[in-house]
């Protein structure tokens, strides 16, 4: 018997806490924390440790699997058999190749869902196999997620994916919107034992204010206030108003740093505390002496996650808490929403080469602007269903579960019935490649190597960890990469890497390196030189203790990168010709020329938000015994006042409607809600082949979600989650 000990990292969520996991004749015994791992040191969460029944789940998918029944069956598992990777790939590239003759490449699509962006090689072959392929139809997580941050950053800094993270460790102060934290791990913001640094921050005196339709679990250590859903753009607005017309702007910031300065003044200049309270729902005097508060803290950092994100004003939000920090000197500075270093120079050689940007494409559904190469995922059904050329007709998801993920999953449902082809590359038979012609089987984050590319430059403590591959894969599961590489091939596209190799020559170098196949470098390779030619990167020997892969590799439980984030970059972050941060865009005077007081539909009295667990991610892992023991249900939190207006009492079923929806939920009632907000976590209500997350019962609350054009945020293509109206109604007594 050969037990191993080997030295890794979770790549379920952000701080990529180091894990150990015990190998036994190539199965893995356990996961536990790594103590040795400079952040998390023996730091890692449920999820984490449970990964080891999602490893060894027997409701895996492990090998190549064909629908027999016809699309469109409610079969569910039974609707597949196995086949050989061969026949499958054969059959997927003639099958393509007939859609591509009657319809051209523009008929192909893409979605990749989240742990995609944990994968370096699987996102690396897909942005290659987008720009060689010239794929248009491509979607992903992000519309759900984060792209409207994105497009903040290219407004404000000419930069797309410069997003600054919150100096945790010399922050007074930090003012926190719409993110929890202490449940999520933290997101755009890569960082173990996150709860320690945030109770930090108020024993040396500081402060933290979390603003939150509920007092979540990160509110209840800190100071909460309680917004209403989707109030966030007001609240701002008006603690930029403040702050203006008081005086307690950072002058010397403003002239240094900004450009537009009076302009984003006069736009805010009508949102005052008073003016915005009925839609904040928050007390004139708490918003002034918050702003005041802000504004004269030493150091403070101005911070939002996907609270604010899913929002009819997501861009907006974004644009005004990054706005917040630089009018009152905080940008760039200690202590403040600083800019950290990538580990691959992405940002500089995207504004250099422009291979993906903003706006480059308009979807054909909603002449909605690309984020990133990416249209939004809430258009994707209509695309599929809408004739006409361009039409979405073979479509492939990877490491995603739209059904479950993206507004209106039963109508996205009902149009991949319709797609000539539909593949998708996966662990589990999940609720929307239930209706796939393939599932072909991909490794986990055990059975291939990495490099955590995006999450360096997210850190207020940059560090990196280089894992080889910890099993050998499961079955016949394959690395998104090489599957990716495999379909690319049957239609005559090379995924070669465009972006890194383009720029400063790389491909030239790499033909000159020893074991360097300049015709197919591997992801392993293309990681490798980025890396060394990247801000951390050791030159090839030029730079002493810089970064290659062999030199992470003598560094298996991970490597702090520098303490601190290094400030006083603003220049080299920012990309628009007059160096300057741009605070007063057209489309964001525009956006806040149009915020209205919203509208009541006595029909619909309540908002719904989301909202996270701590034993759940997203929509994978409710077939983990060690994460569904206990009580474990699918609910929705409801103020109790508003509970008692709908005649509903704690533990009993309710029915929420929208507009465009309903779902039945067990009703949780708490205090923890304001009034009027009901929160409930999306990813549940299963369908798949994960036998005990079906079990779990529960709904899918996107179902209540609007994919209508009008519903879509304009700048970055969000879908809107959070704050859609609703209204509650008894189904049973509890
Ligand atoms: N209402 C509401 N909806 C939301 C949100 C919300 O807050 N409220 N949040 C949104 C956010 S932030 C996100 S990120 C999305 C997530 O949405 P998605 O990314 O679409 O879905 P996930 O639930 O993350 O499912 C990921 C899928 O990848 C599979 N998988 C896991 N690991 C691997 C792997 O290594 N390789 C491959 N190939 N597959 C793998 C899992 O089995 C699962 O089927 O949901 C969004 N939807
Ligand atoms: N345990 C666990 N951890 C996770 C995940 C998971 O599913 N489970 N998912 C991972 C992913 S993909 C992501 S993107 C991150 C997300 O990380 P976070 O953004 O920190 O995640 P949430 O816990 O959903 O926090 C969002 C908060 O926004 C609040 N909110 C809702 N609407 C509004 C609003 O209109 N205004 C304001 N101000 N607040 C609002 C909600 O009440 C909630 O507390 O978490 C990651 N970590
Ligand atoms: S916090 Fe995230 S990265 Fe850390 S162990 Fe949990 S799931 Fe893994
Ligand atoms: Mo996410």
């Amino acid at each position: 018997m050969s037990q191993r000990e080997i030295p890794t990292y979770c790549r379920i969520c952000e701080p990529l806490c180091g894990l150990i996991a015990t190998v036994e004749d190539g199965k893995l015994v356990r996961l536990r924390a790594d103590k040795e791992h400079p952040l998390s040191r023996g730091n890692a969460c449920p999820k984490g440790i449970a990964f080891t029944e999602i490893q060894n789940d027997p409701d895996r998918v492990l090998y190549p699997m064909r629908r027999v029944t016809t699309a469109g069956s409610e079969s569910g598992t039974a609707g597949f058999e196995r086949v050989s990777w061969a026949e499958a790939l054969d059959d997927i590239g003639a099958r393509l190749r007939t859609v591509i003759g009657a319809h051209g490449r523009e008929s192909l699509g893409w979605y990749f869902g989240n742990p995609s962006t944990f994968s370096y090689s699987h996102t690396l072959w897909l942005v290659g196999f987008q720009l060689a392929a010239g794929l248009r139809h491509v979607y992903s997580a992000g519309s759900q997620d984060i792209n409207n941050r994105f497009v903040a950053s290219e407004l404000l800094y000419g930069s797309l994916t410069s997003v600054p993270v919150p100096d945790l460790d010399r922050t007074d102060f930090l003012l926190m919107l719409g993110a929890n934290p202490v449940v999520s791990h933290g997101s755009a913001m890569s960082m173990p034992r996150i709860r320690e640094k945030l109770t930090a921050i108020t024993k040396r005196g500081g402060r933290v204010v979390v603003v939150d339709p509920r007092r979540t679990e990160t509110a209840r250590l800190f100071e909460h206030v309680g917004v209403r859903p989707d109030g966030d753009a007001w609240l701002l607005a008006a603690l930029l108003q403040v702050i203006f017309t008081e005086g307690l702007a950072d002058a010397q910031a403003l002239r240094r740093q900004a450009a537009g300065v009076r302009e984003l003044r006069d736009a805010v200049g009508r949102f005052t505390p008073e003016a915005t309270a009925v839609v904040t729902g928050l007390e004139p005097d708490r918003v002034r002496t918050l702003a005041g508060d802000l504004a004269r803290a030493g150091r403070a950092a101005v911070y939002g996650r996907t609270g604010t994100c899913l929002g009819r004003h997501a861009t907006l939000v974004a644009f005004l808490i990054d706005a917040l920090a630089l009018v009152t000197g905080n940008l760039d500075a200690p202590g403040g929403s600083v800019f950290g270093k990538e580990l691959v120079a992405v940002s500089k050689l995207n504004a250099r080469l422009g291979l993906i940007g903003y706006g480059k494409n308009r979807s054909r559904i909603g002449d909605f602007p690309d984020v990133l190469g990416t249209f939004p995922a809430a258009i994707m059904a209509r695309e599929i269903t809408t004739p006409g050329p361009g039409q979405l007709r073979a479509l492939f998801t990877s490491a995603g579960n739209p059904v479950s993920s993206v507004p209106n999953g039963r109508e996205l449902s009902s149009a991949l019935a319709q797609l000539d082809l539909f593949v998708s590359i996966d662990l589990y038979l999940n609720d929307t490649n239930r209706m796939a012609d393939y599932i072909l089987p991909a490794t986990t984050f055990l059975e291939r190597d990495d490099i955590p590319l995006p999450f360096t430059a997210l850190s207020p403590t940059p560090y990196t960890q280089y894992t080889e591959r910890v099993l050998e894969p499961y079955g016949e599961a394959r690395e998104e990469w090489r599957i990716i590489d495999d379909i690319a091939t049957r239609i005559g596209v090379q995924p070669f890497v465009v972006g890194p190799a383009a720029a400063g020559g790389l491909l030239s170098r790499l033909r000159g390196l020893p074991g360097g196949r300049s015709a197919r470098p591997t992801p392993k390779l293309l990681a490798d030189l980025a890396i060394r030619t990247g801000p951390y990167g050791d030159w090839f020997g030029l730079r002493r203790g810089g970064l290659s892969l062999r030199m992470l590799r003598r560094h298996p439980h991970g490597l702090v990168l520098s303490d601190a984030v290094t400030t006083g970059v603003l220049r080299e972050i920012v990309q628009h010709k007059d160096n300057r941060v741009h605070l007063a865009p057209q489309e964001i005077l525009a956006e806040l020329r149009a915020l209205e007081t919203p509208q009541v539909d006595p029909a619909y009295p309540l908002r719904v938000i989301g909202m996270r667990e701590l034993k759940s991610h997203n929509s994978w892992m409710h077939n983990s015994e060690l994460l569904m023991r206990g009580d474990r249900t699918h609910a929705a939190r409801i103020n109790p006042k508003d509970a008692a207006v709908a005649g509903i009492s704690d533990g009993a079923r309710c029915l929420v409607t929208s507009a465009h929806g309903s779902i039945e939920v067990t009703a949780r009632l708490t205090e923890d809600m304001t009034e009027g907000a009901v929160a409930i976590p999306h990813g549940w209500g299963h369908n798949g082949g994960w036998q005990r997350a079906n079990a779990a019962g529960g709904a899918n609350v996107n179902d209540l979600m609007s994919t209508d054009i009008a519903d879509v945020e304009r700048l970055a293509g969000m879908s809107n989650l959070n704050g859609v109206p609703i209204r509650l109604d008894p189904l049973s007594a509890g």
